[in-house]
């Protein structure tokens, strides 16, 4: 079935489709070698049952938490300040005639926080529609009191010092308390700086859409606004001030709460950001550019992933059938769109062959096609190339998808983790590359697990795999993979989540011949493969190493706990290209178990899971870089809606949609059988 070479003309040609002979009536396989074992295999320490401290501190998702928290008593330890401000302006004023009116007005910045915070609401309500129309309002509370503070702070603090110079210019009537000529300077005096005060809130806001700007409706909004705070403001001061010098222990229990909420804000505030500097760091730091970092803010991060695998291991075949995967917008419905960056350039006809084959070999279209539609396997992979591809996500129906991730995949011959024939300058540059990047996917072919063929390149890959981890973790490694591996400055030590997936391609070559359903038995048996006591010098030790790609798995889990984050972060994921598969003959015209298995025609053809562990990659990948703190005044006085929240919810409904998927899949499967 497998054709090494083709020809342009295979493409212009209608290809002749084989007659889609019924698979003929086989014998059941022989499956008591493989099934399942008694013992529950050693689970490993994931992230799903890592302490909770370890999470906290490397999930940026979980910082980003505790640091709301944080805001949170920023901004609590500012209104507790401005109280106590108060009670120390009380004693100071104590000796003059005026003292009521001067604490009064030590008081505006509180009234004209509350007054901003009435006004907005009036607003918001008599004209909600039209200020939020077509864009959802997810403000969180906390930005909202933060923007009424800054309103209300620049307020007071304004309005204050226009009122003390009014009342050294002005004749003395006018000081004269709830007389006429007090409520109209006042009401001019805090007007005035309420409009100075919005105005300086909305600039100070990032991207000016903070919930003082109100988007389109905000200068229409400025005069009422200001005019409503003004309002307000003299009678939420009254009222303020009446609690706070009818319980004069007011004072210290606003201040001392004040300077325990500013210690604890800006201790966490300081544990985060140093952690999201060597987040940063070790995104791109450690190669000496600092372009490929992101912090939450809306732009795309962009992240390498890399797939690490044997000769024939199906790497290529995979990302074909992710690719067949995402055309038939499966994940469009979840809201996922993933959209390959196309390479080819305009002037593609008047290339040479090799020109266009250099295209043509980076181009998943063609590559899909190829299975999908001519059936044919892609020849094998001959140099590195890398996939890019986009990753938008789209929240809520009717919504513009948001790019959250530019993901550059590298794909490149399997020959060069088993042979020697290929440049210590390829070697050098893959791995450097395996040490670039944010998230790995092993291969394990099922197919050669299978057919038990201890294929000459078996344990070679497992070095790979190994030398893989130190890389990752380390940043170096004893093992000689044809090149002497340079150290990175850094590995990612603690400090950084590297989530790894297991994927097991070929999947099609376990199935229940008499049914037709795949084999789930063999399956795991062949993905944990033999038991094996972990220490045999320790009589007493139960704990079970397995020899199959879960074995691995344990042991990057070993090495994450060692040297590493704690915990791992991994899935297995069962793929197959063409689901619909059989074997090929054996030398007496029979289907032979013991050989590999031939797609049955093109209309059965179609992949099973392929584009899942890609989707799992990215949610994780996104999950464990996104960093908070690399710009401070965002996090600080941006709305969380543009900034940190919608990257946020796009990891979490990634992840969700890899579960739907996954689920979609299994309900297609066996409704179709
Ligand atoms: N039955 C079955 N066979 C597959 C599947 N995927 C790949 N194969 C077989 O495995 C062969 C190798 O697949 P590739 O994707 O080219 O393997 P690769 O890992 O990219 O190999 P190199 O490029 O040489 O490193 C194919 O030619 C098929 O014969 C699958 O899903 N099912
Ligand atoms: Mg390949």
């Amino acid at each position: 079935m497998r054709r090494e070479m083709f020809t342009e003309s295979d493409f212009s040609a209608e290809p002749d489709a084989p007659a889609a002979a019924p698979p003929p009536e086989l014998p059941r396989p022989e499956l008591s070698q493989y099934e399942r074992a008694a013992e529950t295999p050693t689970p490993l320490v994931t992230a799903k049952t890592a302490d909770k401290k370890l999470i906290q501190r490397l999930d940026p998702m979980e910082r980003m938490k505790v640091a709301e928290l944080a805001k949170w008593a920023l901004l609590i330890g500012i209104g507790g300040l401005l109280m106590w401000l108060k009670a120390i302006l009380w004693s100071a004023f104590q000796t003059t005639k005026a003292s009521g009116l001067k604490v009064g007005y030590s008081l505006i910045p509180i009234g004209a926080i509350l007054g901003a915070f009435l006004a907005t609401a009036i607003l918001r309500s008599l004209a909600a529609k039209k200020a939020t129309q077509g864009k959802q309002s997810t403000y969180k509370a906390v930005d909202a009191i933060r923007d009424w503070a800054v309103t209300g702070v620049v307020t007071g603090v304004l309005a204050t010092f226009m009122l003390l110079i009014a009342r050294a210019v002005l004749p003395a009537s006018f000081a004269t308390e709830r007389s006429a000529p007090f409520y109209i300077s006042r009401f001019i005096a805090i007007g005035i700086a309420a409009i100075i005060g919005l105005f300086v809130s909305r600039r100070l806001a990032v991207r000016g859409d903070s919930v003082m700007a109100g988007g389109n409706f905000g200068l229409v909004q400025l005069l009422p606004q200001a005019a409503l705070v003004a309002l307000f403001t003299l009678p939420l001061e009254d009222f303020v001030h009446g609690i706070v010098s009818g319980w004069p222990f007011m004072t210290w229990a606003t201040g001392i709460p004040a300077l325990i909420g500013f210690g604890w804000a800006g201790s966490t505030l300081a544990w985060a950001w140093k952690a999201d500097q060597k987040l940063r760091f070790l995104q791109g730091g450690k190669q000496g550019k600092d372009s490929r970092y992101v912090a939450t803010g809306g732009e795309a991060l962009e992240m390498n992933f890399t797939v690490i695998g044997g000769r024939e291991s199906g790497k290529t075949v995979l990302l074909a059938g992710a690719y067949k995967e995402w055309q038939e917008n499966t994940a469009e419905r979840y809201g996922v769109i993933v959209k390959p960056v196309d390479i080819t350039p305009v002037n593609y006809e008047q290339l040479d062959e090799s020109q266009k084959r250099f295209y043509l070999d980076r181009n998943l279209d063609y590559l899909s096609d190829l299975i999908y539609t001519y059936n044919q396997w892609p020849p094998s992979t001959q140099g590195m190339r890398e996939f890019k591809f986009d990753v938008y996500v789209r929240l809520r129906k009717g919504e513009q998808p948001t790019k959250v991730a530019r993901i550059n995949l590298l794909d490149y011959p399997g020959s060069l983790l088993v042979t020697s024939d290929h440049s210590a300058e390829a070697h050098r540059k893959y791995w450097n590359r395996i040490a670039d990047s944010d998230g790995i996917l092993f291969v394990g072919d099922i197919s050669a697990l299978r057919r038990g063929v201890q294929e000459e390149g078996l344990n070679d890959v497992h070095s790979a795999f190994r030398a893989a981890m130190d890389v990752l973790i380390d940043g170096k490694t004893d093992r000689k993979m044809g090149v002497n591996i340079e150290g990175r400055i850094e590995g990612n030590g603690k400090n950084r989540v590297i989530p790894v997936g297991m994927v097991m391609t070929k999947c099609d070559e376990c199935v229940e011949l008499s049914s037709g359903l795949p084999n789930h038995v063999q399956m795991d048996n062949l993905i944990y493969g033999e038991r094996r006591v972990r220490d045999k010098n320790d009589v007493n030790s139960s704990l079970l190493r397995y020899s199959g790609p879960y074995g691995i798995l344990q042991e990057w889990e070993e090495k994450c706990r060692a040297t590493g984050p704690g915990f791992a972060d991994v899935e297995i994921f069962k793929t197959t290209a063409i689901t619909a598969s059989r074997p090929a003959n054996g030398p007496d015209g029979n289907p032979d178990l013991s050989r590999k298995f031939e797609m049955i025609s093109p209309q059965d053809t179609s992949p099973t899971n392929c584009a899942t562990p890609l989707l799992w990659l990215t949610a994780r990948a996104l999950r464990w870089n996104v960093t908070t703190f690399t710009e401070l005044k965002r996090w600080l006085l941006g709305s969380t809606d543009t900034t940190a929240q919608r990257h946020l919810d796009a990891i979490r409904h990634i992840e969700k949609v890899v579960e739907l998927w996954q689920t979609a899949i299994e309900e297609r499967r066996s409704t179709e059988k």
